[in-house]
């Protein structure tokens, strides 16, 4: 039996790879960090809570990697744990540096020392285009971050490339475009407004403020880009590989898509507020994977207009499974509305 250390086992990507590889028979360890309240809904949405084994660590704690290395002895480490939030990046910039940029040379480090043969998946992004690209975008595309998360994955994507030359640690990048889900995090931005499309159909919110409209995203279904992180470190060969679907769209058709799905019109609802508007922001992206088609035999499956409707449809029926007394694991009636949070400004 294969054995799989996630990290960031509590995240979006950390469940959906988490059932896929339960699924295949893996044993799966999970490190997730330790929080004062508990945070393990989205495993138990997709019901792995109880047949993966949690490890408490931190990517910020060395000896905490090395703890859950040696407890877990796994033949792949998946590292999808970080500070994941391009904006709370601005505010945040050192902790983001340590978490979503040392961090992976801590576990390499230990990979190093302890077991040079684990294979390691290291989740890159799209964010490290920066701002001012044109085309689609692929592997030789060159880097230019935009903000301090993407410095920092940036520096892992290096650190990746250089413990891959320097010791021949199987270690792949991933650089996924944006990927989103009913499982996302309410602080993006599409799961942002399909939870306020829902609430305002329901009467319980009147209103959605948002930042930048005009931003473009290559938007695809997480559980389409898992299988790839898998794929990747199943080859003979380490590579790097862009996963995107192709396809670009603003946000501001996110928004018209999501409303349409209700029947809703989005100008009536939605407003731009300053305050959501990012220091720097990468304006468009757009993902070439014809790299990760070749090689992998990978393909998007869910477009657009499918992952939008996914998205509203499932937030629709949660709110109302809510109102009429349902329990079950969701983040949406806990979450601190972002209208009241008053520490993000739009620096000049
Ligand atoms: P996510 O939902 O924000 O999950 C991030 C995970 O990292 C959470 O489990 C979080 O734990 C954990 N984490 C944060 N700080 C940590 C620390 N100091 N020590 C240990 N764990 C820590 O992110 P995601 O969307 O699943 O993305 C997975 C990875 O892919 C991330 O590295 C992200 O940067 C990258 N990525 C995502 C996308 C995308 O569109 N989703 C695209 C490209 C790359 P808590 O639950 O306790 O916060
Ligand atoms: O949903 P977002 O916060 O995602 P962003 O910044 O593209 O980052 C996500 O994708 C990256 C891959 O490219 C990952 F590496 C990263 O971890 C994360 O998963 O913002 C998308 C766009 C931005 O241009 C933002 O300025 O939407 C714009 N936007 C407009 N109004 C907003 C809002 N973003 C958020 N979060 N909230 C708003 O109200």
């Amino acid at each position: 039996m294969k054995r799989a250390l996630i990290t960031g086992v509590t995240g979006q990507d950390g469940a959906y790879l988490s059932k896929f590889l339960l699924d295949k028979g893996y044993k799966v360890f999970g490190m997730y960090r330790r929080t004062a309240n508990p945070n393990f809904w989205k495993l138990q949405t997709l019901n792995c809570l109880d047949k993966i084994h949690l490890i408490p660590a931190d990517l910020s704690d060395a000896s905490s990697i090395l703890e859950a290395i040696r407890i877990s002895e796994p033949d792949e480490i998946y590292n999808l744990a970080a500070q994941s939030f391009v904006e709370a990046s601005f505010a945040q910039p050192l902790s983001t540096a340590d978490i979503t940029g040392l961090g992976l040379l801590r576990i390499l480090e230990k990979v190093r020392q302890i077991n040079p043969n684990i294979k390691v998946y290291q989740a890159s992004t799209s964010e490290l285009y920066g701002d001012g690209q044109k085309g689609l975008l692929n592997e030789d595309t060159p880097f230019a971050p935009s903000s301090p998360y993407a410095s920092a994955k940036l520096f892992a994507y290096h650190t990746a490339k250089n413990y891959r030359r320097s010791y021949g640690i199987f270690v792949c990048n991933g650089i996924l475009f944006n990927h989103e889900s009913p499982l996302r995090s309410l602080e993006f931005v599409t799961r942002k407004i399909t939870n306020s499309v829902a609430k305002i159909k329901l009467g319980l919110e009147k209103e959605l403020k948002l930042g930048n409209l005009e931003a473009k995203r290559d938007w695809g279904y997480a559980l389409d880009y898992i299988e790839c992180m898998w794929l990747m470190l199943q080859q003979d060969e380490p590579d790097d590989y862009v996963i995107a679907t192709g396809e670009t769209h603003s946000v501001k058709e996110f928004a018209q898509e999501a409303f349409n799905v209700l029947g809703l019109n989005w100008e009536e609802y939605v407003k731009v507020d300053s305050k959501f508007i990012r220091p720097e922001d990468v304006m468009y992206l757009q993902g070439d994977y014809s790299k990760a088609k070749n090689k992998l035999g990978w393909e998007p499956k869910v477009k657009f207009k499918e992952l939008v409707k996914m998205m509203v449809d499932e937030d629709y029926k949660k709110w109302q499974d809510c109102l009429a007394g349902k329990q079950f694991p969701w983040d949406a009636p806990y979450y601190v509305s972002d209208l009241n949070i008053i520490s993000r400004t739009k620096r000049a």
